[in-house]
């Protein structure tokens, strides 16, 4: 497989650190002098531009959050005067302001180098025809896939999210190699291919670049075996860049993080405390080249590991393993702890059942309750009543014992849980706290 940028995607890890230290002194300097805000926290630290000399120093950093983006919403935090941004977007946050993000010329370029780097890693490259179908808009998926596919040279289409016949049609008609979308996007495009009695010989689709929301590992099987392609994962958020923080190789056993441009550390969500490598932990970032929204040791709430062995691709970049899901979308039901993709693994593992589902969260006399909703497959459903019966019993049986909570299975007809053009939404929480 061919690699974009070998230079830094598999240089020297000595070397890596030092240019790692140069540009966090430099982050520092620009955000200390640049952006009130920082300069605030840092001297109530008693931290002054000439404290970070080296990249260990970075725990002496404070933390950055989204509630600190939406307290100087919408520019507050920008490094830069607005007449450097080239670029805004927004990511929506389900309560409140949006999260606002702006990008320099030279940010914008940063972000397709990342994004080539990703794309190339997926085995894409100029004789390839790339279907964008993240949303294009204020979200960064669109844009961000469609500079990264013109910088390798790539011939992309835009298409956008949504309109699975026009999507199918193009993908058929214009010979797309590479998919873009969400995992969840992916499977439904892959049963309106079946649907549609599109003969999948017809289509010259090799692989897809799927990522924007948690996917388990038996998803991705899923995936792969529907649509026929190497499903690579991809990670990102907005407030880091978007698309393009991490990639999956052609090992596909871990995202490598594009360390030359955003410093990872995992901390405990609860002492803050940096953990020792190997540990499950909140993925923070610290960006060291961006101009526009430089951030500090951002948290993402999102829980993963970091591994820094060697990867057989060649490639020197840390790698974060798949994400098991953000810390805001655990549920604690009667106190114990449950994350969605834990109820995913178990429902792939049940061929009769779709990876359709919706997880609902009530508090009925004071006592949680939880149930699941999850589609049969359209084959299992003519199925006598006696024999429906028995299978929501062994899911349920298989539920009760992975996640240790007893859980109300209720299968439905094919087709009625809503499915997602963007990012899935899983949970229906209607507990009020
Ligand atoms: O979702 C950027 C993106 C676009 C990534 C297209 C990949 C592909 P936001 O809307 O700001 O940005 O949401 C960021 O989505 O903190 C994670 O919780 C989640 N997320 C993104 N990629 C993955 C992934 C984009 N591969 C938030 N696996 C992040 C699991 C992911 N979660």
């Amino acid at each position: 497989m061919e690699i974009w940028n070998r230079h830094f995607e598999c240089m020297d890890r000595s070397e890596l650190r030092r240019i790692q230290s140069e540009r966090l002194i430099e982050t520092v300097e620009r955000v200390y002098f640049n952006v009130p805000y920082y300069r605030n926290k840092f001297q109530e630290k008693g931290l002054g531009p000439d404290s970070i000399r080296d990249i260990e120093d970075i725990s002496k950093l404070p933390f950055t959050t989204k509630v600190d983006l939406r307290d100087t919403y919408p520019f507050g935090m920008f490094a830069v005067p607005m007449s450097e941004i080239v670029r805004i977007h927004a990511s929506s946050g389900t309560t409140g302001k949006s999260t606002v993000v702006g990008y320099t010329r030279s940010d914008v370029s940063t972000w397709s180098e990342v994004m080539a780097r990703t794309l190339t890693s997926a085995g894409a490259g100029r004789n390839d025809f790339i279907q964008i179908a993240y949303g294009y808009g204020l979200f960064t998926g669109g844009l961000g896939l469609h500079y990264g596919g013109e910088k390798i040279g790539a011939s992309v289409i835009p298409v956008s999210g949504g309109n699975t016949n026009r999507q199918l049609q193009i993908m058929r008609d214009f010979g797309t190699t590479i998919l873009a979308c969400t995992p969840s996007y992916a499977l439904y495009l892959a049963e309106a291919i079946q649907e549609n009695g599109i003969n999948r010989d017809e289509l010259k689709l090799k692989a897809g670049v799927f990522g924007a929301e948690p996917w388990t590992e038996n998803m991705r099987r899923e995936i792969e075996a529907k649509l026929k392609v190497k499903a690579i994962d991809i990670y990102g958020l907005s407030e880091v860049i978007g698309p393009g923080v991490a990639y999956e190789c052609d090992e596909q056993d871990g995202l490598h993080i594009n360390e030359d441009h955003f410093f990872p550390e995992i901390i405990d969500p609860d002492t803050l405390q940096v953990l020792p490598e190997g540990s499950l932990g909140e993925l923070v970032f610290t960006t060291i080249t961006k101009e526009g929204l430089p951030l500090i040791r951002y948290r993402t709430r999102d829980l993963t590991r970091l591994n820094y062995s060697r990867c057989k691709c060649g490639r020197t970049l840390v790698r974060m393993d798949k994400c098991l899901g953000r810390s805001d979308d655990m549920l604690i039901i009667r106190g114990v702890n449950l994350f969605p993709s834990q109820i995913e693994t178990v429902l792939l593992e049940m061929s009769e059942i779709k990876p359709h589902y919706r997880i609902i969260v009530d508090r009925v006399n004071n006592l949680d309750t939880l149930e699941l909703q999850v589609e049969v497959d359209e084959e299992f459903f003519q199925d006598k009543i006696s024999q429906l019966q028995n299978l929501r019993g062994r899911l349920q049986e298989n539920l009760e014992s992975a996640i240790g909570l007893g859980i109300k299975v209720t299968l439905v007809e094919p087709k009625t849980i809503e499915r997602s053009e963007g990012k899935a939404k899983r949970v229906i929480d209607n507990r009020k706290f």
